[in-house]
């Protein structure tokens, strides 16, 4: 399906290669994929790997705050529906691994970056999920963010990204709807439930929408990859489409955004909004919002607790490798 012809594993790959570079451009301003044997420069190479892999570790970070919730579902329906989703995220991270990895990092390499704090994972995470409507809005708010930023991943230059991006922004849709459903529920319940669906949209709010990264003006990688059709739309351009999106499916359930600025302008006919706390979004992702000493304390007893499994899965391996090598010896 897609063309292996910059397929030049065996030329010297240098770095600054002008004639490779202009084929490699070329290849993605005419909407082809990049592919794992396909000569690229080194700077997408390392771009692809930051994102690929924070993007993976947002995703099992990610698991933390819903998973807090599991065990305090008000009802069987809403516990398997919740299991299902926070399992879904643990996929996620794995295709989202598995696609960095075709990039020549290893796994244990993404972790041990993760596990080190040297690599960052979403903002969003490190917020606490305090009541049960913050299950609601997550998969409303977080989730539909996510599908936002994610849609236009399906169409990146980089194959593995792009196809394991279809798959995984069905499952964000389908998680989208679980939460917006929640709150709708919340909404129309008693008023202790619609102050408790409220409360969760006054915190999840602002946060969500930082998700989308620092404005244009300040966004440091948006240009290139911009360039090399890793990201086709700004960050500001998919925050102004997520809050266009998501204000009038609020309204629509008589809920009320924590935003005093918050217009709807016909002139431009979208939804002019308040001034971002830039200070809170540089705090959190340098380590220092609510829960984010938590959250990595959490990952790193989960990655130690699973160990065993690992070791045992890789024993489990070897023997069978060793046994199917004896019954290759013993047939000849
Ligand atoms: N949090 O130059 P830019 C999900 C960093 S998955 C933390 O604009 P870029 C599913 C950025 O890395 C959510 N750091 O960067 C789910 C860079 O730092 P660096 C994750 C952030 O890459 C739902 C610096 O700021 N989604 O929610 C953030 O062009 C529910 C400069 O920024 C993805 O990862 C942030 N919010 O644009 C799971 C999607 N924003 O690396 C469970 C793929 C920016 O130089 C439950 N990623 N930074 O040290 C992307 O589209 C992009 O990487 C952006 C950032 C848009 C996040």
């Amino acid at each position: 399906m897609y063309t292996q012809a910059l397929n030049v594993k065996d030329e010297p790959t240098a770095a600054g290669d002008p004639v490779l570079e202009a084929r490699f451009q070329a290849h993605v301003d005419a909407e082809l994929k990049i592919e794992p044997n396909d000569w690229m420069p080194e700077g997408y190479r390392k771009t692809l790997t930051r994102q690929i892999s924070q993007h993976a570790h947002s995703e099992i970070v990610g698991m933390l705050p819903e998973g807090n919730w599991i065990t305090r579902a008000p009802t069987l329906r809403r516990k398997a529906a919740l299991l299902a989703k926070v399992q879904d995220e643990g996929g996620h991270g794995l295709y989202l691994y598995s696609a960095a990895e075709t990039l020549g990092t290893s796994r244990e390499q993404m972790f041990e970056q993760l596990l080190s704090g040297k690599a960052k994972y979403s903002s969003i995470f490190n917020y606490p999920t305090l009541t049960w409507a913050d299950i609601g809005a997550i998969g409303w708010l977080v989730d539909g963010a996510a599908i936002m930023n994610q849609i236009p991943l399906c169409r990146c230059s980089y194959g593995p990204y792009a196809r394991a991006m279809i798959r995984i922004c069905k499952e964000e849709s389908f998680h989208q709807r679980q939460g917006y459903e929640i709150m709708m529920t919340l909404a129309r319940g008693t008023p202790e439930q619609k102050a408790m669906a409220q409360d969760a949209l006054n915190r999840w709010w602002w946060p969500s929408v930082m998700m989308f990264g620092p404005s244009d003006t300040e966004s440091q990688h948006s240009d290139q990859t911009m360039r090399w059709k890793i990201k086709r739309f700004s960050n500001d351009d998919l925050r102004q489409k997520f809050i266009d999106a998501t204000v009038p499916q609020g309204h629509f359930i008589g809920l009320e955004f924590p935003d005093k600025d918050l217009k709807f302008n016909q002139e431009t006919q979208h939804w002019d909004f308040g001034e971002i706390d830039w200070t809170e979004f540089k705090r959190v992702i340098a380590g220092d919002g609510p829960c984010n000493k938590q959250r990595m304390k959490q990952r790193r007893a989960a990655h130690d607790n699973g160990r065993w499994v690992r070791e045992a899965a890789l024993a489990y391996a070897e023997k069978r490798r060793n046994r199917e090598a004896a019954a290759k010896i013993a047939a000849e």
